[in-house]
């Protein structure tokens, strides 16, 4: 392998626009200054195997291996597979409980969480973590579940879903953690893809004002299950209502039991007290987790990450993205429901035996300085959030920041999308004072950790740019035909080797895999996402290239809202397309067609709203729904999405591209002359 080239010289932006990393951050770092940032990388890139067997040297291995990185990308040239420290085993579960405690960080705090209301708060030392994670694991044994078996988790953001996540990794067992937003039919296609046996779930929780009924939503997916013919041996509930202050206007979910099913977590974990629960010491490419991602055709993809890479990977990007120091104190607003809340709440804090804030909560309940009033009880010294939450925030007086201590502050990540430099200015400026080095990480579900982002000691950073790679990660832009880009550029964000944490597969589908991820540019892993390389080598990510949208840094497929939508009698067919939002990023936009003799009535929006909320779930509702007698398409009966996203848009003076090919132009006339004023 060719020395890679990089050149640092950054002269290109105004002074101004360039932030040196933060100097008491230079001091102390894992890794300090752009020159030893490069040392590290060209070592990744030139000696992958060496590189990564002196990181996981630093972490728990039952039984080594001399084997590193192994891996092909061409399909061309056979099965696309990725592999590391084939023949290893070890444990991740043990390597954040167990190996932190024999460090002694017994005692240390690893998870504080803190409720839906001000008042309610609990933690939990590495010990007491370790003996419920040995307690949990012993009740899912003792229902049956065993090595390779699936979990569906559906729990809200509380000390036990950490806890579940970790018993189930302790006994081998795969997770599936399902995002306590997502309605009971997302839950019951996860259920069932998974093929898991055992729901571990709570009877609700509340969501700012809003009551969350959990166990319903969690019976419907279950009888959704049974009505296909599927096997539930178990459902685990968690009584997290009777201990948590009831909102002053909410009133509490009911909760039903089914005697066949259902056990109490609480109760549960009294009938094992005392039994023991052995770690299992998992092969490096055993299954840790499934997670579902939206996929640009429709059915969510079940992307699975394995044991050993997943665990070295995670590991080293927390400790070196958030510059992980013994007295942090950090806090991710992210949820255990997304990849974020596993790499960088569950695994990679931990790992680095980090103590970790938990919230519940909404950034703005009761009120919109909650974020900084808990940056201040807590004096989190990393905080990573999302620039949507940052946006919002942003919104209201400065005061509501400015009123919190936020001394402790040294770090603030971001992840989710691109972030729009006045939002990084502003948590730069405001949030920050100056003083702390805001990081845009740039990852995917898919690449299980961060692969471009800044390290906080040692890249001078610019408002927008995810910066450089990772150390091993190479990225690539290639354009239309294949070919990559060399020097600066912007062209189809690609990478061209594997890295320890990537996915292994689409659960249940390693063709999807295939399909998906390595066959638009056979030789490379293909993100979906575009980018820009400036003449400093840095990347700035344009956004997703294919079907799918990020809403609230969120992805979702525009096909699965159309299905959701179609599915309802009035409507013929639908388009969904992304349109600008101020907060959220981008909102989805509906178009539907209708059966002959039907109008689009505010009754039957809420319909289709509700369709979508009950089919997926709040977050992919659209925001407006036009109604379209007729949508553009191509002779071929392709919609011409391009279009509608100009008129979703409202830019008028669009330049539409060659509108030739389509059937009907005065379908547009129509369209923009209906288009419904965006609120
Ligand atoms: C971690 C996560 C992945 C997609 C990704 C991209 C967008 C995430 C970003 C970003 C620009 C960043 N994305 N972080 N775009 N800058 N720092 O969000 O995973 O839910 O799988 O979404 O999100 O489009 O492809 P996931």
């Amino acid at each position: 392998m060719s020395d890679y080239k990089v050149h640092f010289d950054l002269n290109v932006l105004p002074a101004e626009d360039i932030f040196e990393p933060p100097a008491p951050l230079l001091a102390g770092a894992h890794v300090r200054g752009l020159p030893n940032y490069y040392e590290l990388y060209k070592e990744s890139i030139n000696n992958p195997d060496r590189f990564w067997k002196t990181v996981a040297s630093q972490l728990y291995f039952e039984t080594d291996s001399d084997r590193g990185l192994e891996y092909n990308f061409d399909h061309r040239k056979g099965d696309v597979f990725i592999r590391f420290m084939s023949g290893a085993r070890s444990n991740i579960a043990y390597n954040c409980l167990e190996r932190n405690i024999a460090k002694g960080l017994g005692s240390k705090v690893a998870l504080k969480w803190e409720g839906n209301e001000p008042a309610d708060s609990s933690q939990v030392t590495y010990q007491e973590l370790l003996d419920k994670v040995v307690a949990f694991s012993a009740v899912l044994r003792s229902k049956g579940v065993r090595k390779g078996d699936t979990v569906a988790i559906y729990l809200p953001m509380i000390i036990e879903l950490p806890v579940a996540m970790l018993a189930c990794a302790r006994i081998g067992t795969i997770h599936t953690v399902v995002f306590a937003g997502f309605s009971s039919d997302s839950l019951a296609t996860r259920i069932l893809q998974a093929k898991a046996k055992v729901l571990v779930t709570a009877d609700g929780c509340f969501r700012g004002n809003k009551p969350i009924h959990l166990k319903m939503l969690a019976d419907q997916a279950v009888g959704i299950c049974l009505n296909e013919g599927h096997r539930m041996d178990s459902v685990i509930v968690l009584e997290h209502l009777k201990r948590v202050t009831v909102p002053a206007k909410a009133k509490v979910p009911e909760v039903l039991i089914n005697k066949d099913l259902d056990v109490f977590w609480d109760q549960a974990v009294d009938s094992v007290r005392g039994v023991e629960s052995p770690v299992e010491w998992n092969e490096a490419e055993d299954p840790l987790f499934i997670l579902y991602t939206s996929g640009s055709t429709g059915a969510p993809k079940g992307i699975v990450h394995t044991t050993i890479g997943y665990m070295v990977y995670t590991y080293l990007t927390t400790k070196l993205s958030f510059d992980a120091q013994p007295d942090d104190i950090y806090w991710c607003t992210a949820d255990c429901g997304w990849i974020t809340g596993h790499s960088y709440v569950t695994y990679g804090p931990l790992l680095n035996g980090m103590t970790v804030v938990i919230h519940e909560g909404v950034p703005t309940y009761p009120d919109p300085s909650r974020m900084w009033e808990m940056v201040e009880k807590y004096k989190v010294t990393k905080l990573y959030t999302a620039p949507t939450a940052v946006r919002a925030l942003m919104a209201f007086s400065k005061d509501l920041v400015t009123k919190h201590d936020r001394s402790s502050l040294k770090i603030i990540g971001t992840v989710g999308e691109p972030i729009n430099p006045s939002a990084w200015k502003w948590l730069y400026h405001v949030v920050g004072e100056d003083k702390c080095a805001v990081v845009d990480t740039y990852w995917q579900t898919e690449t299980g950790g961060h692969v471009i982002v800044p390290l906080p000691g040692a890249t001078p950073t610019k408002p927008g740019a995810a910066t450089l790679p990772f150390l091993g990660v190479e990225p690539a832009l290639v354009d239309h035909r294949g070919a990559a880009l060399e020097g600066p550029g912007e062209g189809n964000l690609c990478m061209a080797r594997a890295w320890p944490g990537m996915m292994r597969t689409v659960y249940g589908d390693h063709s999807r895999f295939v399909k998906t991820f390595f066959s638009s540019f056979p030789g490379y892993y293909f993100t979906g996402d575009g980018a820009r390389r400036d003449d400093d080598s840095y990347y700035w990510i344009t956004g997703r290239v294919d079907d799918l949208m990020n809403v609230s840094g969120h992805l979702l497929s525009t096909a699965e809202i159309e299905s959701a939508l179609v599915l309802h009698p009035d409507v013929v067919e639908a388009a969904v397309v992304a349109a600008p939002h101020d907060i959220k990023g981008q909102f989805p936009y509906a178009f539907v067609s209708l059966v002959n003799g039907k109008s689009l009535t505010d009754t039957l929006i809420a319909q289709l709203k509700a369709t979508v909320r009950e089919k997926i779930g709040a977050l992919a509702m659209p925001d407006i729904i036009q109604e379209a007698p007729g949508l553009p398409k191509t002779r071929s009966g392709k919609i011409t999405r391009r279009i509608l996203r100009k008129i979703a848009e409202g830019d008028k003076g669009a330049d539409l591209g060659d509108t030739t090919t389509l059937i009907d132009q005065s379908v547009i006339v129509q369209l923009w002359s209906t288009r419904p004023a965006v609120k």
